[in-house]
């Protein structure tokens, strides 16, 4: 029997190429919290848990995932038989209630470990992969309506991305409008335009926004208010399609919102959903309410970009694309191969487990505690 050896977790500080303004906070780097799980035969499995902005999009934080790993999560998982995921996470589930950011990284580094182990992808333990590429959108976030517009240019010429989510909210709605219709009326048919307000709006405010929003060319309003109600009303009576983020935080509240049908596209993130199989179950529940699918981000780096893009490639249906893009907004590579975007799509790795493979030299030398070590 393979058994879990040890669980060993880093916080890996890295800069992002510009500051990322969203209605919440802006973002100036990223901390990835990685996740090292070596089992007994030697083979090793790597996930990661990342937020948004510290605290500022929900309870966890980077720290918080490292500390509840090391101190609860650990003594439940080393020397179990490491290729009883389902046993795992149950026992993890069973002791420890949310926490489903951590629950995640734990989860895609079982999986990755038990991929190399039977060398077979994280995909195809899930189910099976239904594509071999995804499309992703960027996120346009520099605060400045003419920087966007270049940075949108850029990526039309580079041929890296033609969808384009625009962040809002910081703004006053007539103003965040005025935003959006400039960058459309620059990009025409080229680019397709969305935005995200994350929750920033009053349902009074989103009525009015979202109506704004249709006249000018934009098609998805992604999560205008907090509020699941308001959530619904707006979908009932808006012309473009409205879609849940913050709101969807795994399987129970799926079923809610679409019972309700409080939402016409679900934003899926793994991190939100508490692992790739919540991520899975959650897509069912779409998919049995004619709820459309969106691939979510919660800026992970590229090893939650990938379990991300192995879990999204089993999806039926994902009629609005993903927005994987995590790794561009960073300026290192930590991977000993970088991932491929070419075509407006990523290409999911095809080796064994998540496919991928650490820079040991550039994580130890973005890791916390090593700088820590070195500054003292
Ligand atoms: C969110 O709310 O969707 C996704 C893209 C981005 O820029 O921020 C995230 C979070
Ligand atoms: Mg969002």
């Amino acid at each position: 029997m393979v058994t879990i050896d040890s669980i060993e977790t880093l916080l890996v500080d890295l800069p992002t190429i510009r500051p990322h303004q969203l209605s919440m906070t802006t973002m100036k780097g990223q901390t990835l919290m990685i996740v090292r799980i070596t089992c007994s035969d030697g083979s090793v499995g790597i996930g990661e848990g990342t937020t948004i902005g510290g605290l500022a999009y929900g309870a966890e934080s980077p720290e918080s995932m490292k500390l509840n790993i090391d101190t609860y999560f650990t003594p439940l998982l080393v020397g179990q038989n490491a290729d009883q995921v389902l046993v795992l996470m149950q026992r993890l589930n069973q002791a420890i209630r949310d926490n489903r950011f951590a629950k995640s990284a734990v989860e895609t580094a079982l999986y990755d470990a038990l991929g190399k182990r039977l060398k077979l992808s994280v995909a195809d333990l899930l189910g099976g992969s239904l594509r071999s590429s995804l499309p992703v959108a960027w996120t346009l976030a520099s605060g400045d309506t003419a920087k966007d517009i270049d940075e949108a240019e850029q990526m039309l010429a580079t041929r890296r991305h033609q969808i384009f989510k625009l962040k809002i909210g910081t703004r006053s709605v007539a103003e965040d409008v005025a935003h959006v219709a400039a960058i459309k009326k620059a990009l025409g048919d080229r680019g397709q335009v969305r935005v995200d307000v994350n929750m920033a709006w009053s349902e009074l405010e989103a009525i009015n926004g979202v109506a704004g929003l249709a006249d000018v060319g934009c098609e998805l309003v992604e999560q205008p208010v907090a509020c699941p109600q308001a959530l619904r009303r707006l979908t009932q009576q808006s012309s473009i399609a409205i879609m849940a983020d913050e709101s969807l935080v795994g399987p129970q509240s799926a079923f809610d919102l679409a019972k309700n049908k409080a939402a016409d596209v679900f934003a899926i993130k793994i991190e939100q959903s508490g692992g790739m199989r919540a991520a899975q179950k959650v897509a069912a529940i779409a998919e049995a309410a004619n709820i459309e699918l969106y691939g979510g981000t919660m800026l992970e780096g590229a090893i939650g970009t990938i379990a991300s893009a192995h879990a999204f490639s089993t999806f039926q249906a994902l009629e609005w694309g993903t927005e994987l893009f995590g790794p561009l907004l960073i300026t290192e590579e930590i991977l000993e191969t970088p991932l491929r975007y070419e075509n407006f799509e990523l290409q999911i790795p095809q080796g064994p487990g998540l496919g991928i493979t650490l820079d040991e030299e550039r994580i130890q030398f973005f890791n916390r505690a090593q700088r820590k070590k070195s500054v003292s």
